[in-house]
């Protein structure tokens, strides 16, 4: 197998973000950039001669030309062995279980995971680790610095392999295994849950569930494990084709991009779960009757009922959330005394706290949840956890999260994303506010009172890193919170993220939703950080 290097030039603009590389699908279909790109990482993380990798994709616009790419690239680098879902496909969770499982040298997932899809979307490589994690940030930093120093890449001239074929086939010196992408997630998922009793509960006749692939990677998954193995009703898995452009759905589950899940969850016909994943399958949209479960709270009330569920029945080690997740389940930890970590947005932060086995249990206000099985958050296993908290406490859903309110009181949460088209000015604001952020502390205005606030900066316990500038927290007296931080993972302009947290103790009202019982925080926090007379921007263009 001949292996050439072809001279190239760096691209100035291929620093990954919160979650890898993402970009428009036209800039990489420029030629060498994905090229360069993969050999900037393979220059930075060292030796792969002769190692075994694990590749696949959401089946997103370009996912074939750009696995095809990465083959020839890692051949040329020396990779021995690829393992590779079917027709190219793999949800990042499960793709992090194939690297665990195999022992693989790492993994290349080739998706921009929420990010609108299609020739005129966006495309994305995320790299994972030996440990089945996200490259951590020493890593994805030195990938950049190589980047930016690139005279050349290497490619090997090979047949192009066979990807609907399941089997072991040679490409020129690289090995190719093609792999059923669901089985040995699907086996994983039933070895943490009990199963039989989800199987009694989906078919006693009366519990309704709706779980919504979005035409995007979990619709497989959601297929083989809810319809084939628990007995779901057929039907009870929709959209679920991958599709290159998504059918047109944008598959980010939240309320408003899955509101017609929303919509039947709040209307006369209800049923008793309705649940959607992203593009890539490690996000989770959880919804009862009448409610959409907030990504904090779905994890406080995972962790505090994770006894009653076979694969956490030991309990749990410890908990971690991101720091602009609410801190629903900082009180759960305290009751149960295990430790909770707070970590810089981005999953790849909980990964040393999992190998470390510090922590079980993960999660992030941006519906994203996982645990110690995966390196990765999880959809589908959040929705497997629900269904089995469900089965094991015969409480439903929305009875599980009120009577969590309850015992521990409400932390009511929005999210502000503002759109802010000139990057500069964005910045702007950040620094504005990281300037000294303690200068607030103390200060009232109109009836609001700061106790104090501060630049977010996480040390690593396990290998004692610094991530410093994460975000900028406000704390108020009264037991709510505001979080200020820049978007890592859009594709154009800025996004200026507001996070809006209000505390309810246990015995307060407890009705309405969090954009509701957040929109006074959320005009404090604007004008706090003067983001219109900044920016020019009126007002955020998304409220989640
Ligand atoms: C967003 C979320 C973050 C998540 C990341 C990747 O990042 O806020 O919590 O880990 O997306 O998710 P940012 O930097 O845009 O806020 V995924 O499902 O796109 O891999
Ligand atoms: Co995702």
């Amino acid at each position: 197998m001949a292996i050439r290097s072809i001279a190239t030039r760096p691209f100035d603009d291929q620093r990954p973000g919160t979650a890898g590389l993402r970009k428009k699908v036209r800039i990489f279909q420029q030629p060498h950039y994905l090229e360069n790109f993969l050999q900037s990482v393979f220059n930075a993380a060292g030796d792969f001669s002769g190692a075994t990798l694990v590749a696949g994709g959401d089946g997103r616009y370009w996912n074939r030309e750009a696995l095809s790419v990465l083959f020839r690239v890692a051949a040329g680098n020396g990779v021995g062995r690829i393992i590779v879902g079917r027709h190219g496909l793999l949800s990042t969770p499960a793709a992090s279980h194939l690297i665990r499982l195999h022992e693989a040298a790492g993994g290349f997932l080739l998706t921009a995971s929420h990010n609108p899809g299609g020739p005129d979307g966006d495309f994305g490589v995320k790299f994972d680790t030996a440990n089945g994690g996200q490259a951590p940030e020493s890593l994805t930093e030195a990938a950049w610095r190589a980047s930016l120093e690139i005279e050349a890449y290497h490619v090997a001239d090979m047949p192009e392999p066979e990807l609907d074929r399941l089997g072991l086939q040679q490409a020129g010196d690289l090995q190719i295994e093609v792999v059923d992408p669901v089985a040995d997630y699907a086996d994983l998922m039933e070895s943490l849950f009990d199963f039989p009793r989800i199987r009694k509960l989906l078919g006693n006749g009366r519990f309704r569930m709706r779980f919504d692939g979005l035409n995007a990677i979990t619709g497989p998954y959601a297929m083989e494990i809810l319809e084939h193995r628990l007995g779901a009703a057929p039907g009870t898995v929709v959209n679920a084709v991958p599709l290159p452009d998504f059918g047109g759905l944008h598959p980010d589950p939240n309320p408003v991009d899955a509101a017609h899940l929303v919509d039947w969850m709040t209307g006369p016909d209800a049923g008793d779960l309705a649940a959607a994943s992203d593009g890539d399958g490690d996000r989770n949209m959880i919804v009862g009757r009448g409610m959409v479960v907030s990504p904090g709270d779905s994890l406080a009330v995972l962790a505090e009922h994770a006894r009653r569920v076979p694969g956490y029945a030991g309990g749990l080690a410890g908990v971690a959330r991101s720091m602009p997740t609410s801190r629903a389940v900082d009180r759960v930890a305290e009751a149960l005394n295990i430790p909770c970590y707070e970590t810089p947005t981005g999953w790849r932060y909980f990964c040393n706290l999992l190998d470390a086995g510090r922590v079980d249990l993960c999660g992030e206000e941006s519906f994203g949840t996982s645990s110690s099985h995966a390196r990765e958050k999880d959809g589908l296993w959040a929705v497997l956890f629900w269904l089995n908290l469900v089965a094991a406490t015969e409480r439903s859903v929305e009875e599980l999260v009120h009577d969590h309110w309850q015992r521990f009181g409400r932390h009511a949460f929005a999210r502000h994303d503002w759109f802010i088209p000139d990057s500069e000015r964005a910045a702007v604001v950040m620094q504005t506010l990281q300037e000294n952020p303690g200068r607030f502390d103390g200060t009232t205005l109109g009836d609001v009172h700061i106790e104090r606030a501060d630049s977010f900066a996480y040390h690593d316990p396990v290998d004692e890193s610094v991530a410093s500038g994460q975000g900028v927290r406000v704390f108020l007296a009264d037991g709510s919170r505001v979080v200020f931080r820049l978007s890592g993972t859009g594709t154009q302009g800025a996004t200026l993220r507001i996070y809006l947290e209000k505390y309810l103790p246990p015995d307060a009202d407890h009705g309405g939703t969090g954009p509701e019982l957040t929109a006074a925080l959320g005009a404090f926090a604007a004008g706090l950080a003067r983001v219109s007379e900044l920016t020019g921007v009126a007002r955020p263009a998304g409220v989640i």
